[in-house]
C-alpha cells in the first residue's frame, strides 16, 4: 500500500554537474544572481546604474570587462577593490 507523500522523488539529473545557477561566495556586486557569470544583462544593468544612479565608478567598468572577457570570474582575496574580482580565463 502507497501512502500519500511517498511518491517516487525524481531524480535530477542535473544536479551531478554544478548548476549553473548556483550562488557563489564573494559575488560581484553586479551579479545579479550572483551564479558567478557576468552576463550581458548584467553588465548593461550595472552601467546604467552606475550613469543613471551614480552606482560605482569601479564596479561597473569591471563588470563589462569581465562580461566582454567570457562572463565567468572569480574572487582574488589577495587584490583590492573592483580587483578582486578577475576574469576567469578557461
Ligand atoms: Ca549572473
Amino acid at each position: 500500500m502507497v501512502r500519500r507523500g511517498e511518491c517516487v522523488k525524481e531524480i535530477n539529473v542535473a544536479g551531478i554537474e554544478p548548476a549553473e545557477s548556483e550562488v557563489i561566495e564573494n559575488a560581484h556586486p553586479d551579479d545579479e544572481d550572483g551564479d558567478g557569470v557576468i552576463t550581458e544583462e548584467e553588465a548593461a544593468d550595472a552601467l546604467l546604474r552606475w550613469q543613471t544612479e551614480g552606482g560605482s565608478m569601479a564596479m561597473a567598468p569591471r563588470a563589462y570587462y569581465i562580461h566582454l572577457s567570457g562572463g565567468k570570474y572569480w574572487y582574488d582575496s589577495s587584490a583590492s577593490g573592483s580587483e578582486c574580482w578577475r576574469p576567469l580565463i578557461e
